[in-house]
């Protein structure tokens, strides 16, 4: 089993569709083992997406980021990592593949609803990011 960290977006929870992506993530056979609401502020927005700062758009994906609440999801399940971002599609939603959640639901590169984990060992940094191991909790 391996786990990834999903971040339902600011546009996802602002416009109503945690349900709709939700759904779609059970029914790809993924387990929530951790979520919770957190509201990032323009640090904890900074700090998380440190890798991007030379990037000229890194001011705007903090201001983004920060904008409304966020809600980051633990997920746990065979090649999670890998998995997830096949669900998810490519970061702008005009390339990603029909079917995938970003291609349904995400309106530009930046407003692209849902985050995912790009490797295994970044999934852990990121999961320890959000959540200490008592809040991890597996269902069978
Ligand atoms: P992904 O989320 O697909 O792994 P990254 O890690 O390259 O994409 O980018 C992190 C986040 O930065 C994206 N989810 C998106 O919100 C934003 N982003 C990436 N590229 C751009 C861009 N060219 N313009 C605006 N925002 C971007």
């Amino acid at each position: 089993m391996e786990r990834t960290l999903a971040i339902l977006k600011p546009d996802c929870t602002s416009r109503g569709l945690m349900g709709k992506v939700i759904d779609r993530i059970e029914k790809a056979g993924f387990r929530i083992v951790g979520m919770k609401n957190v509201r990032l502020t323009a640090v904890t927005a900074g700090e998380f997406y440190a890798v991007h700062r030379e990037r000229p758009f890194y001011g705007e994906l903090v201001e983004f980021m920060s904008s409304a609440k966020a809600v980051p999801i633990v997920l746990e399940k065979d090649n999670a990592v890998a998995d997830f971002r096949k669900l998810i599609g490519a970061t702008d939603p005009a390339e990603a593949d029909a079917g995938t959640i970003r291609k349904d639901f995400a309106e530009s590169k930046q407003n692209n609803m849902v985050h995912g984990s790009d490797s295994p060992e970044n999934a852990k940094i990121e999961i320890g990011f959000f959540f200490s191991d008592r809040e991890l909790v597996e269902n069978s």
